[in-house]
């Protein structure tokens, strides 16, 4: 440890308070005694709220100094821990992974669920209500002294955030992390409901009208959860209330802590399983609340039956029933959310009706027909199902009709140097094929007008598949088809706008497109609607607290997109929680230049990379694939595939193996065809190719959005701006994946610029069961999660650590040296600082440029020292005050 000069000598002062502050002199005489310190530290004489001298909570024993402890609460009983295992791990002994493993069983038969593990908190599922988060216990953590031993508990680490964001004025978030089911959405819940009461409590805000603002904000970030939870999660085979969306969400906090908005953002929903899941999981879980819960004039005016298996979108779960959700009661709470969220009657009527439309709209169905040319072409089934649909939608059973079966498109575009140009691509697979052709496109022609499409001369001759697409914008959209052409000032026809009739399985497809389409934009409306209701009104300096809840990583028998894409997510976190607890941690000594031994962890950053990497990376070459279009997309990806990341170690197709050229490819027989390998943090996931190309895409046939767009449905012209013909632009989307790249990358830049506290949550067994600890399972999770490496980097480094300049900024009120004012360097003033003090174990390390401070508990004596010197220049101020008058 390097010091700083030293002071000179000086008599000792003795102040009101039991810390004393001596005027200058040889910081050796120790001027703070330590039954001063005892009394300063009187916290120490009570365990849990009871003085441990007169036994009681309510009374103190009258020894511990002036402020006593009597008014502080004793938690309830469920917080008291029996001495179980180790709680905080940093003291096992021997730490290994086996230890670390029987540690966590021995404290989870206990019902203890939390366990610290240095700066992190690990959390184990149990799968059953325990009595852990009353109010009585909120109220232990808010209170408790700073020098108590409270166990370890997710309040402690949201009242620790909170603490930070009030005092040290600096912005937090609280990353939660595990796998699917880990109880990520339980824990970040909790985070919200404490740290959203730790202000002025949960007693004060029912009762001082002053604070009904604040109550109203609380309240309403609360039911934010339920509600969104009923709309973006789902029953799978890893939980029965999966989160189908990432969840991030910023609570802004006044200068007293008091929450005053927040604003969530959503991250990719699922929207595929709107239209099919794997057997043995269920759609989302409004659809079964919708039909369970309704009374029977809502269900009739949206006109839908109890039964579940009438909908086609329901049937393949048909047979759940859960012990785990009510849906009955649950339709109850997502109503009283949405009047909580300030949704009128008429809004949720109309909510409600979008998603009774895409139930029935899953009825439809198509059967083949032939057109005079020999191709196919379809009619709809079940006119009655699509007639009610419409009077739900506010549209015309012709329009919907044809939006559904068939499909504009560009027929044969003839370019300005036919020469230059390559011939169009064919359409894509969404698109009908040129068969049972009506030239002059839909019925809704404008006044007979040929539907010509005319590109523009400053359209590169060389991009035929520019004309494509914007033909594709374009498609059946008369009127923005002669407002481009009309803009453009052309009067040449390049080629001709045709309507093509849509086999049976296309327009199913098609249907299912829009579906997907109406769910996820309603989903995407609700989250802005959240946001208006949460939205700060309430101007002045404000603190944001940010809690994340994403989609947990996770492998089933067959993996797709969705999960390729949960996963990426979860390697990126993983990466930012390894990079602050691990890598930073450890540079930061290096560079500071405390001595220090190095701790070796799986770094994903390879895996990362993989993935996203501008041009090689598998979003990249999947954008490309996309891009081109035309058929045997994902098949043609997977070849890209193979040669651009063949080398990588992290890559396997059936074709290449880890370390093989793509030229020298023996085959890979344990890699089904049509499917990529990619070695994750959390364990190796097969994903199946198909699909892919067409879920990147995510794109939305012009014919749907225009005949949604012009449906009656108040919150269509919202859902499906792009369908107004004034607006539709050239510019084409960014893909889903690429999308979901820039947004990850903005949340990961999000925490990085906040002092981060990590929870990470672990699933003690697969059945979803209380009282089970599979060993294997959760060694598995200790493993990935690198939690073992964690402690012992956290063993051998320090708690804390801040520049000089700030730690005696915050600090320097507790040593004469440095009050009122110190004019020397800061580090000499943090040296005179320490001395001064009483610190019951006194372990700093000078760095370079910050000073490191070794134990937590430390930082709590500093902390505990600076509140009581400030009380004591309160009174003194008083005092003088007084004596003024
Ligand atoms: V996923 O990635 O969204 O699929 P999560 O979010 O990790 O997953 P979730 O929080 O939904 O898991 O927890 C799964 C279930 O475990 C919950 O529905 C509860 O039934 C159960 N659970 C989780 N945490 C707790 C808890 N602290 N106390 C009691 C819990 N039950
Ligand atoms: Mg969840």
């Amino acid at each position: 440890m390097s010091s700083g000069g030293v002071p000179s000598a000086a008599a000792t002062v003795r102040l009101s308070s039991p810390l004393q502050i001596r005027a200058p002199g040889p910081p050796s005489s120790g001027a703070i005694k330590k039954a001063d310190v005892r009394r300063a530290d009187c916290c120490d004489y009570v365990k849990h709220g009871v003085c441990v001298r007169s036994q009681s909570s309510s009374q103190c024993c009258g020894q511990h100094g002036s402020r006593g402890h009597s008014a502080r609460r004793a938690p309830p009983l469920a917080i008291h821990e029996q001495e179980v295992g180790v709680a905080d791990t940093l003291q096992l002994e021997p730490l290994t992974e086996e230890a670390f493993v029987a540690n966590l069983q021995q404290r989870f038969k206990r019902d203890l669920i939390y366990t610290s593990a240095g700066d992190v908190l690990v959390s184990v599922n149990p799968y059953k209500k325990l009595a852990l988060y009353s109010l009585d216990v909120v109220e232990a953590y808010r209170n408790r002294p700073i020098l108590s031993h409270l166990p370890p508990h997710i309040f402690a680490l949201a009242d620790k955030a909170h603490w930070n964001l009030r005092e040290r004025n600096e912005e937090q978030c609280v990353v939660v992390s595990g796998e699917s089911g880990s109880g990520k959405t339980e824990a970040a819940r909790i985070v919200l409901q404490y740290v959203t009461v730790a202000g002025s409590g949960p007693s004060g805000a029912q009762q001082d009208p002053a604070l009904a603002p604040i109550k109203l904000i609380r309240d309403r970030l609360l039911q934010a959860g339920p509600l969104l939870e009923a709309f973006g999660n789902a029953k799978t085979h890893k939980n029965d209330n999966s989160s189908r969306f990432g969840k991030y969400l910023d609570v802004e906090f006044d200068f007293k802590g008091d929450p005053v908005g927040g604003t969530f953002t959503s991250y990719l929903l699922e929207k595929s399983r709107v239209t099919r899941q794997l057997a043995g999981e269920r759609n989302f879980h409004i659809f079964y609340q919708l039909l369970t819960g309704a009374d029977i004039q809502l269900l009739k005016s949206l006109k839908l039956h109890r039964n579940i298996d009438n909908y086609a979108f329901l049937r393949p779960s048909r047979p759940l029933s859960m012990e785990t959700i009510d849906d009955k009661r649950d339709f109850q709470v997502t109503k009283k959310a949405l009047e909580t969220l300030g949704f009128s009657a008429e809004d949720v009527v109309q909510i409600f009706k979008v998603v009774a439309s895409v139930l029935k709209l899953g009825n439809i169905g198509f059967t083949p027909t032939s057109n005079i040319d020999g191709t196919e072409g379809c009619t709809v089934t079940n006119d009655y199902e699509l007639f009610e649909v419409c009077g739900l939608l506010g549209t015309n059973p012709m329009e919907l009709t044809s939006a559904l079966t068939q499909r504009t498109i560009l027929a044969g575009p003839v370019l300005d140097s036919p020469s230059t140009n390559p011939a169009p691509p064919p359409p894509p697979p969404s698109c009908g094929s040129l068969r049972g052709v009506k030239s002059g496109g839909c019925s809704s022609s404008a006044a007979g007008t040929p539907p010509s499409f005319v590109p523009s001369s400053s359209m590169s001759s060389t991009a035929s598949r520019d004309v494509y697409e914007v033909c594709e914008m374009l498609q059946h959209s008369t009127l923005a088809r002669l407002t481009l052409a009309d803009e453009r000032g052309s009067t040449s026809t390049a080629g001709e706008l045709v309507v093509a009739d849509l086999s049976a399985s296309e327009a199913t497809a098609s249907r299912d497109i829009l579906c997907r389409a109406l769910y996820s934009r309603l989903f995407a409306w609700l989250v802005k609607q959240v946001n208006d209701a949460t939205r700060v009104r309430k101007y002045g300096k404000r603190k944001v607290l940010g809690i994340l809840d994403i989609y947990g990583f996770e492998v089933f028998e067959q993996n797709g997109f969705e999960q390729f894409i949960i996963n990426f997510c979860n390697e990126k976190l993983q990466q930012a929680v390894a990079d602050c607890t691990l890598r930073q941690r450890q540079e930061e000594m290096l560079r500071e230049g405390i001595e220090w031994t190095p701790v070796d962890f799986f770094n994903n950053t390879p895996v990362c990379e993989l993935i996203e990497k501008n041009n090689h990376g598998i979003l990249a070459v999947l954008d490309e694939e996309s891009q081109r279009g035309g058929p045997g997309g994902d098949e043609s990806f997977l070849a890209r595939l193979c040669h651009t990341c063949g080398s990588s170690a992290y890559f396997e197709t059936r074709n290449c193996a880890p370390h093989s050229a793509p030229s020298d490819l023996p085959c890979n027989t344990s890699v089904p065809p049509n499917c990529f390998r990619l070695r994750h943090y959390a364990g190796t996931v097969t994903y199946g190719v198909t699909g892919f190309v067409d879920k990147n895409n995510d794109t939305l046939p012009l014919d749907l959005s225009l005949a949604m767009f012009r449906c009656e449905h108040p919150l269509l012209k919202n859902l499906f701006p792009e369908g107004n013909p004034k607006r539709t632009t050239l510019k084409r989307a960014a893909s889903a994946g690429t999308q979901f790249k820039i947004s990850v990358g903005a949340l990961m830049g999000n925490l990085q610029s906040k002092t981060p506290h990590f929870v990470r949550c672990i699933k003690p067994n697969e059945l979803k069961q209380p009282r089970i600890f599979e060993n294997a399972l959760v060694q598995h999770q200790v493993r990935y999660l690198c939690l073992v490496q964690t402690i012992k980097v956290r063993k051998s480094s320090f708690a804390h650590s801040e520049s000089y300049e700030s730690f005696l900024h915050r600090y320097k009120m507790l040593s004469p040296h440095t009050w009122p004012s110190w004019r020397g360097s800061a580090v000499e003033g943090a040296s005179y600082l320490l001395r001064d003090l009483p610190l019951s174990s006194p372990h700093f390390a000078f760095g370079r440029t910050r000073i490191f401070v070794r134990g937590e508990r430390t930082v709590a004596e500093l902390e505990e020292f600076r509140r009581q010197r400030l009380e004591d220049l309160a009174a003194l101020v008083q005092k003088m005050w007084r004596g003024y008058r």
